[in-house]
């Protein structure tokens, strides 16, 4: 009788927690003006982290973009996620938008921004196919160390959240890189594809500054935003972080680089755990 209450409650418990990681997008209600300033981004993301100002390379990617591009935005840290169950979004304006990249193209119209106006449309094309490559695949390699090789323990330490929502993030995570179709790989295959991802961003890079020349262009967001979750989140993808040391070393520079341009408060930004707004 006490093993059957057990379960019960137990099964309870593991509902409640998938129905809350499944619903817990924001109800967006806010407007321009009185809950938040005009012309001004409010970037909705994830807390800061201790290695890297976000444990998602999306976050960093288009806080890279706006701090590139000069445009004023306050952040918001939280765990809620967008209209389309993601984060990063934003509020502007009045305006919505999820997705980093649909972002990126809609401030750049709506605010006659070209970071890529330097670029002949051969570049351009070559930016893109990179920007898939690291957001489509890369991302999952990175994904899949973290949350499934590693069991999410990095990320349990870092955002204090309980053994069962770290398990549930674990098993989506599961689930959603085995529709992916990357999740059928074999670990070993994973690696190797990740590790192939860095040498085509080495070899691509050689001894440029940036992607493209002395002066950083749009992709270099997307680039950074998922090679940081692999060069400064220290506990995850531990044979791929060897691997940009020892065998793409210009890559890593790169990090580097892009780190001390758009980052100069980085390590104001990388905490001990939660940032007090993030507790929000
Ligand atoms: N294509 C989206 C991807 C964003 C994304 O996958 N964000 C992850 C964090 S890195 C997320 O919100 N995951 C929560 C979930 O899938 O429930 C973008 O570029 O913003």
């Amino acid at each position: 009788m006490e093993w059957t209450s057990i379960a019960i409650g137990s099964a309870a418990v593991v509902a409640t927690v998938i129905y809350v990681m499944k619903n817990r997008r924001t109800d967006i209600k806010r407007e321009c003006g009185k809950d938040y300033p005009k012309d001004t981004v409010i970037l909705h993301q994830f807390p800061r982290g201790p290695y890297a100002p976000s444990m998602s390379g999306f976050c960093i990617k288009l806080e890279t973009f706006l701090r590139m591009a000069n445009i004023p935005y306050q952040n918001v840290h939280a765990y809620k996620t967008g209209p389309k169950g993601k984060s990063p979004w934003i509020e502007y304006n009045g305006d919505v938008m999820a997705d980093s990249q649909l972002i990126m193209s809609f401030l750049s119209d709506k605010l006659e921004i070209d970071l890529d106006k330097t670029l002949s449309k051969e570049q351009r094309a070559t930016a893109r196919a990179f920007q898939k490559m690291v957001d489509e695949y890369t991302y999952w390699s990175v994904l899949l160390e973290r949350w499934v090789y590693h069991r999410g323990e990095s990320c349990k330490t870092i955002t204090k959240l309980p053994s069962l929502v770290v398990w549930e993030i674990g098993r989506r995570t599961k689930n959603m890189a085995y529709a992916h179709g990357i999740g059928r790989h074999t670990q070993q295959e994973v690696d190797l594809n990740l590790e192939a991802d860095l040498t085509a961003l080495s070899d691509f890079l050689g001894d440029k500054k940036f992607m493209f020349g002395d002066e950083p262009t749009e992709v270099d967001c997307a680039i950074f935003g998922q090679v940081s979750q692999v060069k400064y989140h220290v506990p995850d993808a531990v044979k791929a972080k060897q691997f940009l040391k020892d065998c793409v070393p210009n890559l890593d520079a790169y990090c580097e680089r892009m780190k001390e341009r758009f980052w100069p408060d980085w390590d104001e930004c990388v905490t001990n755990g939660f940032t007090k707004e993030a507790t929000k």
